[in-house]
Protein backbone atom coordinates (compact mmCIF):
# COMPACT_ATOMS: atom_id res chain seq x y z
CA UNK A 1 0.00 0.00 0.00
CA UNK A 2 1.24 3.38 -0.76
CA UNK A 3 4.51 2.49 -2.47
CA UNK A 4 5.93 4.86 -5.19
CA UNK A 5 6.19 2.77 -8.26
CA UNK A 6 7.94 3.82 -11.21
CA UNK A 7 5.62 2.76 -14.34
CA UNK A 8 7.69 2.22 -17.42
CA UNK A 9 6.69 1.63 -20.94
CA UNK A 10 7.56 2.70 -24.77
CA UNK A 11 7.41 6.34 -25.83
CA UNK A 12 10.01 6.73 -28.47
CA UNK A 13 10.06 3.30 -29.50
CA UNK A 14 6.41 3.36 -30.32
CA UNK A 15 3.16 4.20 -28.81
CA UNK A 16 1.28 1.28 -29.76
CA UNK A 17 0.23 0.46 -25.87
CA UNK A 18 -0.22 3.68 -24.76
CA UNK A 19 -4.19 3.20 -23.70
CA UNK A 20 -2.93 -0.41 -21.90
CA UNK A 21 0.10 2.22 -20.11
CA UNK A 22 -2.66 4.30 -19.11
CA UNK A 23 -4.88 1.51 -17.36
CA UNK A 24 -2.16 -0.10 -15.69
CA UNK A 25 -1.26 3.49 -14.48
CA UNK A 26 -4.69 3.99 -13.18
CA UNK A 27 -4.89 0.67 -11.95
CA UNK A 28 -1.96 1.05 -9.78
CA UNK A 29 -3.09 4.64 -9.05
CA UNK A 30 -6.20 3.57 -6.97
CA UNK A 31 -3.97 2.08 -3.92
CA UNK A 32 -0.22 3.18 -4.74
CA UNK A 33 1.57 6.08 -6.25
CA UNK A 34 2.57 6.48 -10.06
CA UNK A 35 5.41 8.53 -10.27
CA UNK A 36 5.74 8.76 -13.89
CA UNK A 37 1.82 9.55 -15.44
CA UNK A 38 3.23 11.19 -18.63
CA UNK A 39 3.99 7.44 -19.79
CA UNK A 40 0.11 6.83 -19.92
CA UNK A 41 -0.87 10.41 -21.49
CA UNK A 42 -2.53 10.02 -24.68
CA UNK A 43 -2.60 13.67 -25.09
CA UNK A 44 0.52 14.62 -25.50
CA UNK A 45 2.03 14.30 -29.20
CA UNK A 46 5.82 12.68 -29.68
CA UNK A 47 5.81 16.00 -32.04
CA UNK A 48 5.19 18.41 -29.15
CA UNK A 49 8.27 16.44 -27.69
CA UNK A 50 11.43 18.67 -29.24
CA UNK A 51 15.49 17.21 -28.45
CA UNK A 52 15.81 20.51 -26.05
CA UNK A 53 13.95 18.48 -23.18
CA UNK A 54 15.67 15.85 -23.43
CA UNK A 55 18.14 16.80 -21.01
CA UNK A 56 15.18 17.54 -18.11
CA UNK A 57 13.77 14.43 -19.12
CA UNK A 58 16.90 12.22 -18.34
CA UNK A 59 17.47 14.14 -15.53
CA UNK A 60 13.67 14.06 -14.01
CA UNK A 61 13.53 10.32 -14.83
CA UNK A 62 16.71 9.47 -12.78
CA UNK A 63 15.81 11.42 -10.13
CA UNK A 64 12.42 9.69 -9.67
CA UNK A 65 14.59 6.33 -10.03
CA UNK A 66 16.39 7.37 -7.27
CA UNK A 67 12.99 7.85 -5.32
CA UNK A 68 10.89 5.05 -6.33
CA UNK A 69 10.37 1.88 -3.74
CA UNK A 70 9.75 -0.34 -7.15
CA UNK A 71 9.94 -0.59 -10.93
CA UNK A 72 7.13 -2.03 -12.92
CA UNK A 73 8.00 -2.19 -16.34
CA UNK A 74 5.79 -3.38 -19.55
CA UNK A 75 8.11 -4.21 -22.63
CA UNK A 76 6.17 -5.97 -25.18
CA UNK A 77 6.98 -2.82 -27.75
CA UNK A 78 10.70 -2.73 -27.76
CA UNK A 79 11.94 0.87 -26.58
CA UNK A 80 15.93 1.55 -25.71
CA UNK A 81 14.44 4.34 -22.95
CA UNK A 82 12.44 1.51 -21.49
CA UNK A 83 16.29 -0.73 -21.19
CA UNK A 84 18.45 1.71 -20.09
CA UNK A 85 15.58 2.46 -17.34
CA UNK A 86 15.66 -0.78 -16.46
CA UNK A 87 19.51 -1.48 -16.34
CA UNK A 88 20.02 2.21 -14.20
CA UNK A 89 16.86 0.71 -11.76
CA UNK A 90 19.47 -2.46 -11.43
CA UNK A 91 22.04 -0.21 -10.64
CA UNK A 92 20.36 1.66 -7.59
CA UNK A 93 18.94 -2.27 -6.27
CA UNK A 94 15.50 -1.26 -6.76
CA UNK A 95 13.29 -4.69 -7.43
CA UNK A 96 11.93 -4.28 -11.16
CA UNK A 97 8.89 -6.30 -12.89
CA UNK A 98 8.56 -6.57 -16.14
CA UNK A 99 5.36 -7.56 -17.85
CA UNK A 100 5.19 -8.81 -21.87
CA UNK A 101 3.10 -10.31 -24.42
CA UNK A 102 5.03 -13.88 -25.03
CA UNK A 103 2.33 -14.21 -28.10
CA UNK A 104 3.59 -10.77 -29.54
CA UNK A 105 7.19 -10.51 -29.17
CA UNK A 106 10.53 -11.94 -27.80
CA UNK A 107 12.16 -10.40 -25.09
CA UNK A 108 15.02 -9.47 -25.31
CA UNK A 109 17.96 -11.78 -24.00
CA UNK A 110 19.49 -9.07 -22.30
CA UNK A 111 16.69 -8.92 -19.50
CA UNK A 112 15.15 -12.31 -20.15
CA UNK A 113 18.65 -13.39 -19.25
CA UNK A 114 19.15 -11.45 -16.33
CA UNK A 115 17.67 -13.29 -12.95
CA UNK A 116 17.55 -9.97 -11.05
CA UNK A 117 14.68 -9.48 -13.22
CA UNK A 118 11.19 -10.67 -11.92
CA UNK A 119 9.35 -11.30 -15.22
CA UNK A 120 6.10 -12.20 -16.28
CA UNK A 121 3.91 -13.15 -19.07
CA UNK A 122 0.63 -12.39 -19.53
CA UNK A 123 -2.34 -12.74 -22.68
CA UNK A 124 -5.12 -10.56 -21.03
CA UNK A 125 -5.43 -7.31 -19.60
CA UNK A 126 -7.62 -9.01 -16.59
CA UNK A 127 -4.37 -10.80 -16.28
CA UNK A 128 -2.13 -8.57 -16.36
CA UNK A 129 -3.90 -6.25 -13.61
CA UNK A 130 -4.38 -9.14 -11.55
CA UNK A 131 -0.75 -9.54 -11.40
CA UNK A 132 0.07 -6.78 -10.71
CA UNK A 133 -2.07 -6.10 -7.64
CA UNK A 134 -0.11 -9.19 -6.67
CA UNK A 135 2.86 -7.50 -6.80
CA UNK A 136 1.57 -4.79 -4.58
CA UNK A 137 0.39 -6.69 -2.16
CA UNK A 138 4.04 -8.10 -1.46
O1 LIG B 1 13.05 5.38 -25.72
P1 LIG B 1 11.64 5.67 -25.25
O2 LIG B 1 11.18 7.05 -25.56
O3 LIG B 1 10.64 4.63 -25.75
O4 LIG B 1 11.73 5.53 -23.65
C1 LIG B 1 10.57 5.47 -22.84
C2 LIG B 1 10.93 5.60 -21.37
O5 LIG B 1 11.73 6.78 -21.19
C3 LIG B 1 9.70 5.75 -20.48
O6 LIG B 1 9.60 4.65 -19.56
C4 LIG B 1 9.86 7.07 -19.73
O7 LIG B 1 10.08 6.89 -18.35
C5 LIG B 1 11.11 7.74 -20.36
N1 LIG B 1 10.70 8.89 -21.20
C6 LIG B 1 10.89 9.02 -22.54
N2 LIG B 1 10.32 10.16 -23.00
C7 LIG B 1 9.77 10.76 -21.93
C8 LIG B 1 8.98 11.93 -21.76
N3 LIG B 1 8.58 12.65 -22.83
N4 LIG B 1 8.57 12.27 -20.53
C9 LIG B 1 8.92 11.48 -19.48
N5 LIG B 1 9.61 10.33 -19.56
C10 LIG B 1 10.03 9.97 -20.78
C11 LIG B 1 7.53 13.67 -22.77
C12 LIG B 1 6.12 13.05 -22.70
C13 LIG B 1 5.70 12.27 -23.96
C14 LIG B 1 4.43 11.44 -23.65
C15 LIG B 1 5.45 13.19 -25.14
Amino acid sequence: MNKKVYFAGSIRGGREDALLYRDMIRHISRTDTVLTEQVGDLSRSLKEQGREGDELIYLQDTELLRQCDLVIAECTRPSLGVGYELAYAEKLGKPVYIFYRHRECELSAMLAGNRYFRIESYDTKEELLKKTDLILER
